[in-house]
């Protein structure tokens, strides 16, 4: 699905979008879907805006996770067996105090061996600067693995409240990840990226899923192992003693 100028691209940028998904009729039937969840689980900026691995009871972000087309561009860039490692719901409604610190996926806590690892983000709702979408560093993803200090201000979205120190002038280098809902990107696991509030008054849902090759191997002192129940998307998993994997859960 990538052209050969987007696999260039993702080479020297650590970064490519859009990824044409769906349609705007199949892009707003998904969006109800999200909107059916966030209501019966009374999801707000009152409690907490991040949803951990819903492919595996959702089937319409299962779908989303296991698209043909997303693997199809994720190929060239990481080989023929993907695993799809996690995922993450991250919505920020409007006028939300929350934001995404400057990180990169691949950390010392996830360690992954070797450190590759591609994230897609999916539009659910349309992004651009005003609601905070991604904001993604070019070239960053050549910096090697960076590290992460403990932060103080309130709402960073990230798992622990902390931040990687990014120079004020390789922040201003940042790209805005605008896309329609509808469209994804793929950014690779070294890309810093980050994520500002939402001051519009419209929602900005996004749904974020980690990709890895299967000759990926996790560190046993590993906080949250995922790669024991990451799923074979396309072609095998030979990892020795490996659990049976999940599959479409039902409608
Ligand atoms: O959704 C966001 O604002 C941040 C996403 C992110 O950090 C990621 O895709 O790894």
């Amino acid at each position: 699905m990538l052209t050969a100028e987007q696999v260039e691209s993702f080479g020297l940028a650590g970064f490519v979008f859009p990824l044409d998904l769906y349609d705007q009729r199949e892009a707003a039937i998904i969006r109800r879907k999200w909107d059916a969840l966030e209501a019966a689980e009374g999801l707000s900026n009152a409690n907490r805006p991040s949803l951990y691995n819903r492919h595996l009871d959702q089937a319409f972000l299962w779908d989303i996770a296991a698209d043909q087309r997303i693997l199809d561009a994720l190929e060239p860039l990481i080989g023929p067996d993907i695993l799809l490692f996690g995922s993450r719901v991250i919505c920020k409604w409007p006028h939300d105090n929350s934001f995404v610190a400057w990180h990169q996926d691949l950390s010392v806590r996830n360690q992954l061996i070797p450190p590759v690892q591609i994230t897609a983000w999916y539009a659910i709702d349309g992004v651009d600067d005003d609601n905070g979408c991604v904001r993604c560093i070019p070239a960053s993803h050549h910096w090697g693995m960076l590290g992460r200090s403990p932060a103080t201000g309130e709402g960073n979205l990230l798992r622990r409240n902390e931040a990687s120190a990014v120079s004020k002038a390789d922040q201003a280098t940042a790209q805005s990840v605008r896309l329609r809902a509808g469209q994804a990107s793929l950014h690779h696991g070294f890309t810093v990226h980050s994520s500002n509030r939402n001051t519009s008054s419209r929602r900005r849902c996004g749904f974020v899923i980690r990709y890895v090759p299967a000759h990926v191997r996790q560190g046993r002192s590993v906080e949250f192992n995922q790669r024991d129940t990451a799923v074979v998307l396309r072609g095998r998993d030979d990892m020795p003693g490996k659990k049976p994997t999940a599959t479409r859960p039902p409608e």
